[in-house]
């Protein structure tokens, strides 16, 4: 068990087989009726123990994260590839092999914490490394830009894409107007906006998704030699998507779907991999780009500065507690370990305020890194004090720098034997509130993006654009986004001004760049796999093999759950659902090996294989298609007979070949 497990262990509380009690200890004899005058009259004062449980109850909610409030959370461990002191001195970097015990919280942006989990959104992924020299936080989300390139515009950002003040309406949605509002008039969103409208904010699973540090750090190593730094976390099981009509559904189906997904797979022992690489830029390097490396809404193409891998992050432990650890935990950019700086990327240097700011409110007061999630697995001592809900017992009658009644501890740590020093860099100016000239151009890697996608992610992307312009009411809003993204591509504004009923673009020149980074596209070096997959088998009394065919995709690592018209048994398996308590949103895949002789449920079924269809996603018939009241598949390449032919097709996943069928 590792040192955080150890740590966390001393706070868990079994309650069960164990006498009902007060919170002072007090052992109670009754819970179900408040002390009364009479047994129907008024209930007296002197009742604490109504009036402790009561006040515990109404209490009991926090105020949820102002952004990032939908979320859920996983323990593991990261693993060091190999010594990385060359670049860096922070020590969890420094040893192959060496692990350090992580927490990691993934989340959508702008929804609240009970809103649905598929909708289109940025997902947050920021992990706790709990490293021997203190707490490290990357705080980062699953796209490498961001909206805004200056930290005093986010409350802004965000007041626009939350539910409109006057009615709260919509939850959890960035098609509406004020968001466009936004977007129209502050264009350095222009790039990330690409990234919001692609298949990479429906993502497929927590599980399937790349993280981004997105701000420029600073690697230090030990000699005081610093790189620029962008973090990449990369899925072992690659990156893979939703449909958007498919997202849309699962939100009313199933709308816990990502943490349930999470949870379930690391309860199976299917735990999600990430690989942690790096982009280092060498200080001396900082100006040789096209871009401003310290502008938060570029990417450094991977095609110019290769990602370097220095390490794995497993989840293997789900947590005890929701609340205690998910909810309590409390990330910031500001924690680091030597080794790992900052940068003066505008965006990063706000950032370094808000995080501590918001859980003095959201977490009650200065004292939240008591909270068992959030201590350090190492020692930590300063002249700090009090506040509400300390927890601590200093002892002594020091907590005051310097001192000689304790020879002058807690004392400092000279850099050279673990204390933290910033990196020096010089730095000159007039105080002015202005951005750089270098951050004033929106569009040049916004429509290398665009250049970058296949022609089914383009695809997604009009469509994408089509529906959340679509969605805004004022015509003029619709009309400025159209102008606005004529500069990333006019053929692209263009068909939107069509779709959304708005005059054609007057800009004809998009940008000027034919620059292309592949390694944005999801398409172009895919990871295909049948593991984790979920698969629905449709089963009757009459199904045939089924043991052989669950053993079958077992070996594959894929999912199985048996679906019938109603709760029964099958050859002595218990069917999981049925036709009404699953759905086909909720499968990577369906093999029919059953068919029903009653007409009710055979349009169920029709409705199940004509969704898995309509969604791109394989479909086996194991039993011919003599139905009542069949309806017309096109035989393709994710259309099969056989179990074998079916591990392919979900091997391989979506088959877009169908795109020109369906529209
Ligand atoms: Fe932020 C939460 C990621 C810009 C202010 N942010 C939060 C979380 C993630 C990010 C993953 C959720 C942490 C959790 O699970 O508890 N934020 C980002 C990224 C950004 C970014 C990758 C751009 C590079 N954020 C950003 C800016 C500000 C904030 C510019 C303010 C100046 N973010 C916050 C916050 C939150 C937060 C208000 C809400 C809850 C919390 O911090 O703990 O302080």
């Amino acid at each position: 068990m590792n040192k955080k497990q150890q740590q966390l262990d001393q706070f868990k509380s079994d309650d069960s087989n164990q006498p009902l009690t007060t919170n002072q200890g007090l052992k109670v004899s009754e819970d179900e009726h408040s002390l009364k005058v009479g047994s129907r009259g008024p209930t007296i004062m002197e009742d604490f123990h109504f009036r402790e449980k009561m006040t515990h109850f109404d209490h009991e909610r926090i105020p949820e994260r102002v952004v990032h409030a939908r979320g859920t959370a996983a323990h593991g461990v990261f693993e060091c590839y190999e010594d990385a002191s060359d670049i860096t001195k922070a020590k969890f970097l420094s040893e192959k092999g060496k692990q350090t015990p992580v927490f990691v919280r993934f989340s959508t942006v702008a929804g609240s914490r009970g809103s649905a989990e598929t909708v289109r959104d940025v997902r947050g992924f920021a992990t706790k490394f709990y490293t021997d020299e203190g707490n490290y936080d990357l705080v980062g989300n699953n796209i490498p830009v961001f909206f805004i390139q200056d930290a005093i515009k986010f409350p802004d950002f965000i007041h626009s894409v939350k539910p409109e003040p006057h009615n709260e309406i919509p939850q959890a949605q960035s098609a509406h107007d004020t968001f466009w509002d936004f977007i129209a008039n502050n264009q350095e969103s222009a790039h990330m906006i690409m990234w919001h409208l692609s298949d990479r904010a429906i993502p497929r699973s927590f599980r399937m998704m790349e993280g981004f540090g997105v701000n420029t750090y600073r690697f230090v190593n030990a000699e005081g030699q610093a790189h620029f730094v962008k973090f990449h976390w990369k899925p072992k099981l690659g990156v893979h998507s939703l449909v958007w009509d498919e997202a849309q559904k699962i939100a009313g189906k199933d709308p816990d779907f990502h943490r349930r997904d999470l949870y379930d797979n690391i309860e199976q022992g299917n735990f999600p991999e990430y690989e942690l690489g790096v982009q280092l830029i060498a200080q001396e390097d900082e100006f040789k780009f096209d871009f401003d490396i310290l502008d938060p809404t570029k990417i450094w193409p991977e095609e110019e500065v290769p990602v370097r891998i220095l390490g794995k992050m497993t989840l293997n432990n789900n947590v005890n507690n929701f609340f205690a650890e998910t909810e309590q935990v409390a990330f910031h950019v500001g924690h680091v370990v030597p080794g790992i700086d900052f940068s003066n990327d505008p965006l990063l240097q706000g950032r370094l305020f808000s995080y501590t700011d918001t859980q003095l409110i959201r977490l009650g007061g200065p004292n939240f890194h008591e909270l068992p999630i959030n201590r350090p697995v190492c020692p930590f001592h300063n002249n700090q004090r009090d506040g509400y809900g300390r927890q601590t017992i200093n002892v002594g009658p020091v907590s005051y720098h310097k001192n000689s009644i304790q020879q002058n501890t807690p004392a400092p740590v000279p850099p050279s034997e673990g204390g933290y020093e910033h990196y020096q860099e010089k730095v000159e100016g007039m105080k002015v509130r202005a951005r750089s000239e270098s951050f004033e151009d929106h569009f040049s890697q916004a429509r290398m993006f665009w250049l970058s996608m296949t022609d089914i992610e383009k695809d997604h992307i009009l469509k994408a654009f089509s529906f959340e312009v679509g969605k805004v009411a004022r015509r003029d809003i619709r009309q400025q986004v159209v102008e606005m993204f004529a500069n990333v591509d006019v053929d692209l504004a263009t068909q939107l001004a069509m779709n959304v009923g708005v005059q054609p673009p007057k800009i004809t020149q998009p940008v000027e760049t034919t620059k292309t980074s592949p390694a944005v596209s999801q398409f172009v070096n895919p990871i295909f796999s049948t593991e984790t997959k979920k698969v629905a088998i449709i089963v009757n009394q009459k199904t045939e093999n089924l043991g052989a065919i669950i053993d079958t995709l077992k070996a594959k690592k894929v999912a199985v759950e048996l679906v019938s018209d109603k709760q029964q048994a099958i050859l002595n398996f218990d069917v999981d659902h049925t036709l009404d308590t699953a759905s086909p949103v909720l499968y990577d895949g369906i093999i029919v090996a059953g068919k029903f002789d009653e007409p009710k449920a055979q349009n169920k079924l029709n409705h199940f294989i004509e969704e898995t269809y309509n969604h791109y996603k394989p479909l086996a018939f194991l039993v011919a298609p003599d139905m009542q009241n069949p309806i017309t598949i096109p035989g393709d390449e994710g259309v099969v007979q056989t179990v074998e032919s079916f591990l392919e097709a979900l091997r391989i996943g979506r088959h877009w070949n169908r795109a020109k069928a369906i529209g």
